[in-house]
């Protein structure tokens, strides 16, 4: 597979660190603090109540794992693991997706803002493309991310060579 639907999106594989069974891991292109990704399910449901009880089984297990990774890949001491289900929570990408945050003393003036920037980050005056990471900078980070999993890894540049355009 090469790319993958979040929502309203095509997903490139080469941002795609780890993919089980039903569900799928992604870097972001605006992350809150370093080592922010997602967790999703294989199938695009908008809400958490949609998902059948396999696929919340995945989606968690698949969590638990992401989570351990970039807790230590970003040398994170702590993780805010957070599901907006809901526009009025927040959700502006209609896939259920479950934020995973690697925490470090002081990222936050005060912890709880971590919410906020949860909140507005991705809201349509702050999420323009010019504040996106490149798809060089995300696609180096899945490298690295995939390299926890025991899943075929193929160099960046050929991988790179042989994707064309979406
Ligand atoms: W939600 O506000 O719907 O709980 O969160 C959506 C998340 O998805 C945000 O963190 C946003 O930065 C991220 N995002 C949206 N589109 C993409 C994309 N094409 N690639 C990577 N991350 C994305």
């Amino acid at each position: 597979m090469s790319t993958f639907r979040f929502g309203q999106h095509i997903i490139r594989a080469s941002v795609v660190f780890h993919q089980t069974e039903l569900s799928f891991a992604l870097v972001n292109r605006k992350p809150v603090v370093p080592g922010h990704v997602l967790v999703c399910p294989l199938r695009p449901v908008e809400r958490f109540r949609d998902l059948r009880p396999d696929e919340v089984a995945d989606l968690f297990k698949t969590t638990q794992k992401v989570a351990d990774v970039v807790e230590k890949h970003f040398q994170g001491t702590s993780l805010t693991i957070s599901l907006q289900d809901g526009p009025e929570a927040g959700q502006t990408v209609k896939h259920v997706h479950v934020h995973v945050l690697p925490r470090k003393i002081g990222d936050f003036e005060n912890n709880d803002n971590v919410y906020d920037e949860l909140q507005k980050h991705d809201q349509q005056l702050e999420d323009v493309p010019e504040k996106w990471r490149t798809e060089e900078e995300m696609e180096g980070e899945a490298f690295q991310l995939r390299m926890y999993f025991n899943e075929p890894q193929k160099p960046l540049v050929e991988r790179r060579e042989h994707e064309g355009p979406l």
